[in-house]
């Protein structure tokens, strides 16, 4: 009897033993669960881009899609704009509708977005501004920006005219702009307009947007061409506008280059506007970087932290001139 009773005491310590055991394993794999579901909820990002203009807009896009994928942590939201504000505005909308954890904005001008920044804003959503800046008085409307100085850039490109033409020699000038109210098209335009209000005989002869574009970079070269009989420089606002015009005068016969009649100054020196370069068919290429998706996630990634990323970053940037380009300079272009 006293065995048996033995026996059972035994085997009831055994069970609470083993229940004790099961109900921490389950307690671990509960909470490992409950860890991994955690830690694998990715960071959402909205992304609106301007659009897919040029081959400088293409590397952007891809620079952020390589950037914000889904093993490094992150579901990226891209909407393409088309090169209109009403659509980002709307995009915008869209992303604090859903819930977005960060919205990333390529802005397509300066003006017009407190309004849906405030919207933003007012839901706790944290915005980054990329590549072309806004203009606003309130600074809390976005976290930080990161782009280029196209000031800077536009002084670049004045400054190879001021070494390379003479002041008081006539100099006929084509000016090609970008977008109209974008910070690249801002910034590149005074820099032109600095110079020429400084060299007498500099003279703006015509001038017009051809929306970053090379089919409307070359229709308003077309008309340029038949306008002036002689033009000494074309300054073009991006490489892509820039292969258009070439079309364009390629197909008037009218010659480019270091021996041609128009000498040719462009943004962006991406990977072809580097080649053209090489070829001496564009003189001056002013470099614009747009691998902006490293960027972007180390500032979202600091946000999170709870530190303070710089609210202004500029890209370091340089310029490339036909007559000191190598082989090795358009080889190493990425984009
Ligand atoms: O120069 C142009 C693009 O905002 C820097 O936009 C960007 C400009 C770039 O379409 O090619």
């Amino acid at each position: 009897m006293a065995q048996r009773a033995r026996l059972r005491t035994r085997f009831a310590v055994k069970k609470k033993f083993m229940a004790g055991i099961l109900f921490l394993l389950t307690i671990i794999l509960v909470l490992r669960d409950s860890g991994s579901a955690l830690a694998a909820e990715p960071v959402v990002v909205g992304f609106s881009q301007v659009g897919a203009e040029s081959d400088w807009r293409m590397a952007n896009t891809k620079s952020m899609r390589e950037t914000f994928t889904e093993s490094n942590g992150y579901k990226l939201i891209l909407k393409d704009a088309q090169q209109k504000q009403e659509n980002q505005i709307a995009a915008i909308r869209e992303f604090i509708e859903q819930g977005v954890g960060y919205i990333v904005l390529a802005p397509v001008t300066e003006d017009g977005w407190d309004g849906v920044l405030k919207e933003a804003k007012d839901a706790g959503v944290p915005v980054i501004i990329v590549d072309r800046m806004i203009k606003t008085i309130d600074d809390s409307l976005y976290s930080c920006w990161v782009g280029s100085d196209f000031r800077r850039e536009g002084g670049v490109a004045a400054a190879w005219m001021e070494k390379n033409f003479e002041s008081d020699k006539d100099l006929v000038i084509a000016h090609l702009q970008g977008t109209l109210g974008s910070s690249a098209q801002i910034g590149r335009s005074e820099g032109l307009q600095a110079v020429i209000d400084k060299n007498i005989g500099w003279k703006l002869a015509v001038r017009d947007s051809g929306d970053f574009t090379q089919v409307k970079g070359k229709e308003v070269m077309e008309r340029f061409l038949r306008q002036y009989r002689h033009i000494d420089v074309l300054f073009c606002e991006n490489d892509n506008m820039a292969f258009g015009a070439m079309k364009a005068m390629d197909e008037a016969r009218r010659s480019y280059g270091a021996d041609g009649e128009i000498k040719i100054i462009s943004f962006d020196a991406t990977r072809r506007g580097l080649e053209a370069t090489l070829k001496g068919w564009i003189s001056c290429n002013v470099e614009c970087n747009p691998l902006h998706g490293p960027r972007v996630e180390q500032i979202i990634s600091r946000l999170r932290k709870g530190e303070t990323p710089g609210k202004l970053v500029y890209v370091d940037e340089i310029a490339f001139d036909a007559a000191l380009i190598t082989q090795k300079d358009v080889a190493e272009r990425t984009y």
